[in-house]
């Protein structure tokens, strides 16, 4: 372990800052072997008046050349210099202090601060990253108006960006040249960027609500300019939406965004000057599947919102990250599901939910979505805190209605403009336009893990009455053993015979809020509560959580008669995928206990039937019905299989994959009629209708090549004729995973061939061939990693092939030798020291030890090695040391 170990910080030892900073000037001299950056903060003390105090600055990894307070250099006994921070011992109630400090962006491979990604410098401060620039009081509540002065080579930097607006741009002597940016809206330190470079731009203008004319535009490298359009696009769909949907302006007559390689996460919402990961901004039908093509788009606009959620109105603190992220993701998804298909982006949005969230949830590093603590916050950008904030956003905008619920963002929105806040004045805005009472709501907010929602219901025929008798309880977290009870709306449906039935609730108002009059929202507060629905005249199938419209786990005895005729009939899209879902994951666990009390596997004849349904009736959304198809992956199932006892991923595998070849033979011609007869199409590439049908064709595929080995040869046959991405990769993975060497082999060296200049299609090459369940697994990922593509200082290669590899090949993780967790293990020390926050992330698989009854022993015993490890970043320590708790 580190030879002190990192402290935790918690929210309840909060004090407001001793100190505003009301302007910041900053110079940076761009330099080949380092930065020189001259500061000038201009600071009053707001805390108790004395004559003089002592004041802290963060700073790390920097060396400080000068300091003075008003104009006079301060004496070396004046102050200390520590490792993370400078304290000067004695400075007035108001005055300007300015630091020169040297950095070396050229050798800084966190990423974190100012780097160099390739020949381009550029910065990311979020959360904590501006102290490695200069020190400062490097905190969110601590906003202030940023002019900022960076100077270059022109010839190797002809571009220099920073926030807000161009002043002025100089040329001065040695070939340099230098270009001033004033943001006039305070901000903190998070949102500084700089980026200076050589790059081309596209742009684009924007005509905002009330007329005001903005410049957009995108840089990325000369050689991507040609794959920016879809990125712009997506930002003015953006911009359009936020005004109409929540009346949101954009501020500032230039919005810039800037792509670059080597990027630590998605993307950046730095005021006007976003800046991305290429993988989410750069995208060709040639190169980007229509999944990064719904990637591009939503993350483009989720950066693009921030600037109200996040920059106008942004966090108190770390703890209430969820404020800006929750929100900001529950717009960007209420955003893509306007632009596509509701159903389909929400199905895929409760995937991610309960097969990373759920099990985050029930692991060591469960945490509110308003956690109480940390020690390190970049371990809490978390599916959590951004996936089941933005649930329970939802739940609020569920109970107030959208009515209500824009009148609370607007409330919010004006209340706190140019405000550093907290979750609580969310909710507080929420219920001061609404008039609604969200006391009990707020556990959402300060209790960890899944709700576990039980339900039973009960028929009186004689007195036609349906009662629903629903139980709530929450399994305990660390540091939480005892949970109240949640506030749950439980939208639900009651399905007879001939469709949805009126719904008339005992005791209760007509529900006016939808005009459907089959569908209510029942709101659980109880640990154990009933509603009773009236003239019910036959016996229902009940509907129950529809939309997802809590981020619970909902258990009801349904039979699989019950499952296939919501699949059918429920008039809920997401109900009907759900009972799919359902349905399909009891097949597997039945086939997987076949296997393992070795009787012989049979597939259930009425999964068969809904199967056959599904891909029988062309009216349907060709894209829900993939969706509908898609086998649960094994990692929500092994999530699954550890609630009742404990997951053997082996066995899940073969029973995962058993199901699907079954069920490829059973209706082989069906699928092979639906492959044929979906044309896939370039043109249009991006049409929502083409996507849907490209979906559906590729999951014919993949059950056609795991009924039939000889379907291989469509696979071929597909990859030599894709006209895109989408279909090219579809093919090649069904080639990789499921060839004989010689095809596998050739097939992927072509592609690589063809793709070798495309550093993102080079990605998807080594993800691909990460995650190929044959016995190479592991072998075949160390080589990769010789590879002259690869690199360990590029977080996308990292993540394809290392995150694909630990991450999407369970079987080969979890060898029995162990050798997948020791690879695992190792791959963590090297980037312990290259890039803690990319090392901290990659190590979540191990973290799930105790979900393996059989392994987790070998798990744990890299964990204990991890512990053992000298100089590990705090990012690392937290992750092992609350595993092993
Ligand atoms: N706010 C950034 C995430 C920063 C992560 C720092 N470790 C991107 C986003 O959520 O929009
Ligand atoms: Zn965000």
């Amino acid at each position: 372990m580190a030879a002190s170990n990192p402290d935790a910080v918690y929210l309840k030892d909060y004090q407001p800052s001793a100190y505003l900073i009301n302007r910041t000037e900053l110079h940076f001299d761009l330099l080949e072997d380092c930065v020189i950056v001259s500061s000038r903060i201009h600071l009053l003390r707001i805390s108790a008046p004395a004559e003089t105090a002592s004041i802290t600055l963060n700073g790390e990894e920097m060396e400080l050349l000068s300091v003075s307070v008003d104009g006079r250099k301060l004496e070396e006994e004046e102050y200390r210099v520590s490792a993370k921070a400078l304290v000067i011992y004695s400075i007035p109630e108001q005055c300007v202090l300015a630091c020169e400090t040297r950095i070396r962006p050229q050798e800084n491979t966190s990423l974190s601060g100012l780097y160099k990604s390739r020949s381009l410098f550029c910065t990311q401060c979020e959360a904590e990253g501006f102290r490695r620039i200069t020190y400062y009081i490097d905190r969110p509540d601590v906003m202030s108006v940023f002019t900022v002065t960076v100077e270059g080579d022109l010839q190797r930097y002809p571009v220099l960006l920073s926030n807000g607006n161009l002043i002025e741009t100089q040329q001065v002597a040695n070939g340099r040249h230098s270009a001033v940016w004033h943001d006039p809206f305070p901000k903190p330190a998070y949102l500084f960027a700089l980026v200076a470079g050589n790059l081309e731009y596209i742009e684009e203008r924007f005509t905002t609500m009330s007329d005001r004319e903005v410049a957009l535009r995108i840089y990325v490298e000369k050689k991507d300019i040609d794959k920016c359009g879809y990125a712009m696009r997506s930002l003015q769909q953006a911009m359009r939406w936020d005004e109409e949907v929540y009346g949101r302006e954009y501020d500032l007559d230039i919005f810039n965004i800037v792509a670059v390689d080597d990027f630590n996460m998605g993307a950046m919402e730095n005021k006007s000057l976003n800046i991305f990961n290429t993988s989410c901004v750069l995208c060709s039908s040639q190169i980007t599947t229509d999944l990064g093509f719904q990637r591009v788009q939503s993350i483009v606009a989720h950066e693009y919102f921030h600037n109200w959620s996040g920059n106008r109105v942004t966090c108190r603190d770390w703890f209430q990250l969820s404020l800006k992220e929750g929100f900001t993701v529950f717009r960007d998804s209420q955003f893509s599901a306007d632009m596509g298909s509701a159903t389909v982006k929400r199905v895929e949005d409760v995937s991610l939910l309960r097969s990373v969230q759920f099990a985050e949830d029930a692991g060591p590093m469960s945490h509110p979505i308003r956690p109480e603590s940390f020690i390190e916050i970049n371990n809490f950008y978390t599916a959590t805190v951004y996936e089941k904030g933005a649930e329970v956003v939802r739940m609020i905008h569920t109970l107030l209605g959208a009515e209500s619920f824009r009148r609370g963002s607007d409330l919010y929105f004006e209340r706190h403009d140019g405000q550093a806040v907290t979750c609580e004045d969310f909710v507080l805005a929420m219920e001061d336009a609404s008039g609604i009472n969200l006391q009990q709501f707020r556990y959402w907010y300060s209790q960890a893990g899944t709700p576990h929602l039980s339900v039973q219901d009960d028929y009186d025929e004689a007195a036609q009455c349906y009662t629903l008798h629903v139980e709530q309880s929450c399994p305990a977290t660390p540091g939480q053993a005892k949970k109240s009870p949640f506030v749950i709306p439980l939208a639900v449906g009651l399905l007879g015979e001939a469709g949805n039935l009126p719904l008339r609730l005992q005791d209760a108002p007509a529900d006016t809020d939808t005009g459907d009059n089959t569908h209510r929202v029942l709101t659980v507060s109880q640990s154990k509560q009933s509603f009773v629905f009236e003239g019910v005249t036959e016996r229902p199938v009940p509907s129950l959580l529809r939309g997802f419209s809590a981020p619970v786990s909902l258990h009801f005895n349904y039979s699989s008669q019950d499952l296939c005729a919501l699949m059918r009939r429920d008039g809920d899209g997401f109900v009907r995928w759900d009972s799919a879902q359902t349905l399909l994951a009891r097949v597997i666990f039945a086939v997987e206990q076949q296997f393992v009390s070795g009787t012989a596997a049979i597939l259930d004849q009425l999964l068969i039937d809904a199967c056959s349904d599904l891909l029988r009736d062309e009216s349907l959304d060709p894209a829900m019905v993939a969706e509908m198809l898609r086998l649960p992956g094994e990692e929500y199932l092994a999530e699954q299989a550890s609630q009742s006892g404990g997951a053997n991923v082996d066995s899940i595998h073969q029973a995962r994959e058993w199901v699907r070849s079954a069920l490829g033979q059973a209706l082989a011609p069906l699928f092979l009629q639906r492959y044929q007869g979906l044309e896939s199409h370039l043109a249009a590439a991006t049409e929502a209708t083409q996507i849907a049908d490209r979906s559906l064709r590729n999951m014919c595929l993949g059950y056609l090549v795991s009924g039939n080995r000889d379907n291989l040869a469509l696979a071929s046959a597909q990859y030599r004729q894709a006209t895109n991405m989408t279909d090219r990769q579809a093919a090649l993975k069904e080639i990789a995973f499921y060839a004989g060497h010689e095809l596998r082999a050739s097939t992927l060296d072509n592609f690589h061939q063809q793709w070798r200049h495309e550093a993102l299609v080079v990605n998807q090459w080594f993800q691909v061939q990460a995650a190929i369940p044959d016995s190479e697994g592991l072998s075949r990922v160390q080589l990769l990693m010789c590879h002259a593509d690869f690199d360990l200082g590029n977080p996308n290669k990292v993540r394809a092939l290392v995150g694909g590899f630990v991450n999407q090949n369970l079987i080969n993780f979890h060898h029995l030798d162990g050798s997948g967790y020791r690879f695992l293990k190792d791959m963590v020390v090297k980037l312990n020291r290259l890039n803690p926050q990319l090392a901290s992330r990659l190590l979540t698989p191990l973290t799930k030890w105790r979900r393996y009854p059989d392994r987790g022993e070998l798990m744990r015993a890299e964990l204990e090695g991890l512990a053992a490890e000298p100089a590990l970043s705090s990012d690392v320590f937290e992750i092992v040391s609350k595993s092993l708790q």
